[in-house]
């Protein structure tokens, strides 16, 4: 295994490489246990490496064949090769070529890192060092390459053979085999290297560029399956399109094809030309996937898309740099989905994925920053920090600077480093000149870890009618950074009046920067609105402006007003939610049902009345309660999740029972026999009818079970079949029983639904849910080999069951320690992102905390962990 030692590797340390590889030519003999690797490199010495030191290439558990340099054999004592390395110990002092043959055992590899067979195709993953398990190569993303690519195969089991760039031959290889190449004309780092072989179909259309240029797109799945890829290859063309459109940048090869495999360590990856797919983010019908995967494969498609710019035409000059492509590509596909749908639904939509991931993480232990200084293992560093909250940075960089000066700095980027691997500091540099600020303080966000809490204090005077706004951060410290310095905040503002009237704010307020926007980048600040003719109450962080949490000394009925006027759709929803935050925390401390809550409830009939018909999407997250999570983290310190459970379960009552007829009603008035499209305006409405579906069985469970009964067997389509196996999976009896039977049954033959019922078993709040996945981890369905079974069965459980992965007997955590150490010795990637369930266990109250820290260590203590598992399990503990 490599970097047993565990070596740290710091950013501080980055030198070039001694060595370049201008060009490599693969020639790729698959075979199930025994396939050849011919590599041919052309290398020079890099003018800003050392000179004439030996050249190390890397390699991962790898057998060498055979080895010549410049086309003669080399002499034993010219080399040293281990499964790690190959060492040239002199190379040539001019260009030169080597030659290298490894074999490898694509069967038995179940990391699913570099070449690994998913079901009966072959396929590979060389993000972040992948590539290294296939040939000894400088592993890195700052070495780019032209690769030439032939691949050859048995026809009959492989007759799709793809790799990256342009298929350039094809043709008969004799003995049953037959032989593809590809060339990619742009250079490129290894880690976006990929080939697939396999018997696959595929739906495939044109797409025309701006410039004219035709490309065939084409999305390649499981045989039988093509017409569920229709959506995903649709989504590509419009990607296309709104890259066109909204950053100027163009696809440039003639092909760009897409494959997706069911045996997928992440969600995808954007290999040049050739994107491999997790299949559970390409495949769906109306039958099968939910709105909400239809959504996902829409971003995702974009996502990896998009890398083409962000991340492939420019790539990272170290993995220190990854939110340099993975930051700016979230943004990109953030935007697309808002401009494609709701912007204000996707806001929300995407505040919640931060908040419930990014900010648990930058909480607890594994806290870090969007740019990391050091890491041991950097398959633990693709996490929310570096994807979410880097998006963040990028949304408020064009906040501060505003979309014309964002777009001239894009353009600088694309133009000044097309071709090269750069750094955040060179991407900063460039919106710098484009807008003329200094943005030095700024790029702060990508050293310092910890989310800032803003504290807001009103004060109106009603003589002087004046407002003042006092503004003070802090950020709490995190690993390694015991001292904070104040962060550059951009706070999007607003002022409202009582009847919901907007007050212009005075020029004054948030002079020098960007209008309505007030840039706190001190410790704190206040400012002074003038003219203000009534007491307001202030809309702070309109559309979540920063990363930060906001505290301000609002009454309730000033958060109605919110809720009621405020034209900042994401603070409506966000003073929504406030309110029922506060009525379940006082539930938590009362530990029994809060004094109704009138007010609430009427704020909701109310705004049901006017915005269920016009707004359904934006009502259904209206009417979604915050979650467990979202209560624990708001506590903050000895947490007990079943009290938390309890009282979030008793305020979801009283508002289910309060307004059940309203729920009722839309629910009925929202029914509709239309086919199902899966497009945001169908999406919304069924978002809001499940929604409602939802309230009303918390407070009127014997009806609600009879109308979710009715939904589950009437549906016709996995949105409305699924959301109501969902509520009757809150409701313990025979008819949850039923109804899961039923599920599985109608859908035994298909993996990814399979996923959805293992996942919401997994989830269910009672004690009785870890000897029912006991049995689950039995079914035939699930294996321990498939990383999307592992996750909807264990991660579910594990990440998404509050109650019962921190059961007080410390039970769920054994479990979970258990399957972290089961699944090491075969995938640690999957293992370690297992384990980072744990991150939050120090926020615990202290039985659980003492219980989760016993797992941790036992994990900790076990030998021969793989670097991924060890590192995770040590920052656990630190
Ligand atoms: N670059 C991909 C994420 C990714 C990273 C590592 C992988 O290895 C298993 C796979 C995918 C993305 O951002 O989509
Ligand atoms: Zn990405």
């Amino acid at each position: 295994m490599r970097d047993e030692s565990g070596a740290v590797i710091r950013l501080e340390d980055y030198r070039p490489t001694d060595y370049l590889i201008d060009r490599a030519e693969l020639d790729i003999r698959l075979d199930r246990h025994a396939t050849r690797i011919l590599a041919k490199l052309h290398l020079r010495a890099n003018p800003a490496g050392r000179p004439a030191v030996p050249l190390v290439l890397d390699g991962d558990e790898l057998r060498l064949v055979s080895l010549a340099i410049d086309d003669v054999p080399a002499a034993p004592e010219a080399f040293e090769a281990s499964p790690e390395r190959l060492v040239i110990h002199a190379p040539p002092a001019q260009p030169f070529t080597l030659t290298i043959e490894t074999e490898i055992d694509p069967t038995a590899n179940t990391k699913l890192m570099g070449l690994y067979r998913s079901g009966s195709a072959y396929c590979t993953q060389c993000e972040a060092e992948g590539f290294r398990r296939i040939t000894y190569f400088l592993d890195r993303p700052d070495v780019l390459s032209v690769f030439t690519t032939r691949i050859e195969a048995d026809r009959d089991e492989a007759p799709v053979l793809l790799g990256n760039g342009n298929p350039v031959a094809a043709g008969d290889a004799g003995g049953g085999r037959h032989f593809a190449i590809w060339h990619d004309p742009f250079p490129k780092p290894c880690y976006l290297f990929a080939i697939v072989g396999g018997r696959l179909d595929k739906v495939a259309d044109r797409f025309t560029t701006m410039s004219g240029r035709a490309v065939e797109v084409a999305v390649y799945v499981e045989p039988g399956k093509a017409e569920d890829a229709t959506y995903a290859l649709d989504a590509l063309k419009r990607s296309m399109a709104w890259d066109e459109r909204v950053f100027g940048r163009e696809y440039d090869l003639d092909v760009f094809n897409v494959v997706a495999v069911s045996d997928f360590n992440m969600g995808a990856m954007e290999n040049k030309g050739l994107n491999i797919f997790n299949d559970k983010y390409v495949l769906a019908s109306a039958e099968t996937a939910t709105d909400a995967d239809y959504a996902n494969i829409e971003a995702i498609i974009a996502h990896e898309y998009f890398h083409n710019w962000t991340g492939n035409r420019i790539t990272c000059r170290d993995w220190f740099q990854l939110c340099l492509k993975e930051g700016l590509t979230v943004f990109r596909d953030q935007e697309f989905s808002a401009d494609e749908r709701s912007r204000a639904v996707k806001r929300i939509a995407d505040v919640r994925v931060l908040r419930a991931q990014q900010f648990a993480e930058d909480s607890g232990p594994l806290a870090h920053p969007v740019r990391p200084r050091q890491y041991r293992e950097i398959n633990n560093f693709y996490t929310a920090t570096v994807y979410e909250k880097g998006a963040e940075v990028i949304r408020m960089l064009r906040t501060l600077i505003g979309d014309d000066a964002f777009r001239r700095g894009m353009d600088l980027y694309f133009d000044r480093y097309d071709g090269t691997a750069a750094t955040i500091e060179e991407f900063v540099a460039c919106f710098a000149e484009a807008s003329g600020r200094d943005l030095g303080h700024f790029a702060q966000w990508y050293e310092q870890a910890g989310t800032p809490t803003v504290n807001a204090r009103g004060h109106y005077d009603a003589e002087a009618k004046t407002y003042r706004l006092a503004l003070t951060q802090v950020t709490p410290p995190t690993p390694g950074q015991p001292e904070k310095a104040p962060q550059v905040i951009p706070i999007r503002l607003g002022l409202v009046g009582g009847s919901g009237t907007e007050i212009a704010l005075s020029p004054a307020a948030t002079a020098g920067h960007m209008p309505g926007v007030f840039v706190l980048d001190g410790p704190s600040a206040t400012l002074t609105f003038t003219n203000v003719p009534e007491k307001p109450v202030p809309s702070l962080l309109r559309g979540f402006s920063a990363p930060v949490r906001l505290e301000i000394d609002l009454e309730e009925d000033e958060l109605l007003v919110l809720f009621r006027y405020d034209s900042d759709a994401f603070n409506q929803w966000q003073s929504a939610q406030t309110v029922a935050t506060r009525a379940i925390l006082r539930a938590v401390g009362a530990g029994t049902p809060p004094a109704p809550d009138r007010r609430m409830a009427d704020a909701l009939r109310h705004f049901l009345s006017m915005r269920a018909g016009s707004d359904p999407a934006f009502a259904a997250q209206v009417l979604a309660l915050p979650t467990e999570a979202d209560i624990a983290r708001e506590i903050g310190h000895d947490v007990d999740p079943d009290a938390v459970h309890r009282a979030r379960q008793l305020v979801k009552v009283e508002l289910g029972a309060a307004l059940a007829a309203e729920l009722a009603e839309l629910y009925s008035q929202l029914s509709s026999r239309e086919p199902y499209v899966p497009d945001a305006a169908g999406a919304g409405r069924r978002a809001l009818r499940n929604a409602c579906l939802d309230l009303f069985a918390a407070g009127r469970p014997a009806e609600g079970e009879e109308l979710a009964m009715r939904q589950f067997r009437d549906a016709d389509n996995m949105t409305d079949r699924f959301a109501a196996l969902g509520v009757l999976s809150h409701l313990p009896g025979a008819a949850r029983e039923t109804a899961l039977a039923e599920f599985s049954e109608r859908f035994r033959n298909n993996a990814l639904v399979l996923d959805k019922w293992f996942s919401l078993q997994a989830m269910i709040p009672e004690p009785e849910t870890l000897e029912r996945l006991r049995g689950l981890m039995r079914h035939p369905a699930f294996s321990m080999g498939n990383p999307n079974r592992v996750r909807s069965l264990i991660g579910s459980f594990a990440m998404a069951n509050l109650t019962q992965f921190n059961r007080a007997d410390g039970a769920g955590y054994d479990f979970v320690a258990d399957m972290v150490l089961a699944l090491d010795a075969r995938n640690p990637q999957v293992a370690a992102r297992l384990l980072t369930a744990f991150r939050t266990w120090k926020m615990l109250e202290p039985r659980r905390r003492a219980e989760a820290e016993k797992a941790l260590r036992r994990v900790a203590g076990t030998p021969g962990l793989s670097p991924d598992v060890a590192d995770i399990s040590g920052r656990s503990l630190s």
